[in-house]
């Protein structure tokens, strides 16, 4: 089934909620037609190595070797390289796979030689026979920090795998942003896009980064096409992860009322699950109501084709 194969259409994605949309998206769309502008403000150093978790979250998917248990990782990944850093005595607090290690391995020695990490990617991609384009959002630094009631503040890898994303959040920002740099590549692909979707992230651990990009909101702003937002919430809570948690600690509301407001001036419509129907509503946002848990594949392709279909109907 594909929809508008005509449309180009561009999704922001930040992890697992993201990429599981990404994945009914690109079964709908030819990979010229599709563009994906992922965060790198989760990308962290460990042991030297250049880590890119959201990145990788969405090319696993998209390869069809993301670990289903996790959503993040390799399916049928093993971890006899953390087993080894233990026997000497390290804390491997961050769940590095065996076979996601040669991920990071490639990436960092990339880098290393002078490729942006946009070619990386690329390469990566390639290497696992995805044909889809995703861009991280820049090639220059940008890294979530986190200050945290009980520990001051962490990196973000700290706060949300090593402390479980349970401190509480005293005020969070986006270290670099003033200096990095909106590729060129995804400038022109927000330019030219027909559809612009907001997937269902972490509104302010991984979109909130995109848009902190200086450019990133004016090019937003001064689309051609409709830009959605798909709600990551059902009933009120996260579907997984922290974002109610911490959209609440940073005094946030949890509604498409209190969504459409975060992303005030940019939005032409917003997804919503049917348990979220009575919540208030987004004054003046047209807004499409339906099943937006995403467990199968037929179900992230069933959400993906009916935003299509909705955005080019008129939305
Ligand atoms: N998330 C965890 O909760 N625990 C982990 O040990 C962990 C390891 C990990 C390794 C590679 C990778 O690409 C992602 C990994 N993640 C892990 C997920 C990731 O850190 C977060 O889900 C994202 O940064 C938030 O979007």
């Amino acid at each position: 089934m594909v929809l508008i194969t005509d449309a180009k259409v561009v999704a922001l994605a930040g992890g697992v909620g993201g990429a599981k949309l990404v994945y009914g998206l690109a079964k709908l769309l030819p990979p010229d037609h599709f563009t994906i502008v992922g965060n790198v403000a989760d990308d962290f150093e460990l042991y030297g190595l250049h880590i890119s978790p959201d990145l990788d979250t969405v090319m696993y998917t998209l390869a069809g070797v993301a670990n289903p248990a996790t959503g993040w990782g390799i399916k049928g990944d093993t971890r006899q390289m953390l087993e080894m850093l233990r026997a000497y005595g390290e804390d491997p607090w961050f769940g590095l796979g065996d076979r996601d290690l040669a991920t990071h391995l490639l990436r960092t020695e990339w880098l290393r030689q002078g490729m942006t990490l946009s070619e990386v990617t690329t390469r990566l991609l390639r290497g696992l026979d995805v044909q889809s384009w995703l861009l991280p959002v820049t090639d220059d630094p940008l890294a979530t920090m986190v200050e945290t009631v009980e520990y001051g503040v962490l990196g973000f890898q700290e706060y949300f795998v090593r402390h479980r994303w349970q401190p509480t959040v005293r005020r969070l920002w986006f270290e670099g942003a003033e200096q990095a740099r909106l590729s060129d590549a995804v400038r022109d692909a927000l330019g030219t896009a027909d559809v612009i979707v907001m997937c269902p992230s972490n509104p302010v651990l991984s979109i909130a980064p995109l848009l902190a990009v200086p450019g990133m909101r004016e090019t937003l702003a001064a689309r051609r096409g409709k830009c959605v937002a798909v709600s990551p919430f059902i009933g009120g809570k996260a579907v997984k992860g922290p974002a109610e948690k911490i959209m609440r600690e940073m005094g946030l509301e949890i509604s498409p009322r209190g969504l459409a407001g975060y992303y005030a001036g940019l939005l032409d419509g917003l997804v919503i699950d049917e348990a979220d129907r009575d919540q208030p509503s987004a004054d003046g946002v047209p807004v499409l109501v339906t099943n937006t848990l995403m467990q199968s594949s037929e179900e992230k392709v069933r959400l993906a084709g009916e935003i299509l279909s909705w955005v080019g109907s008129g939305t």
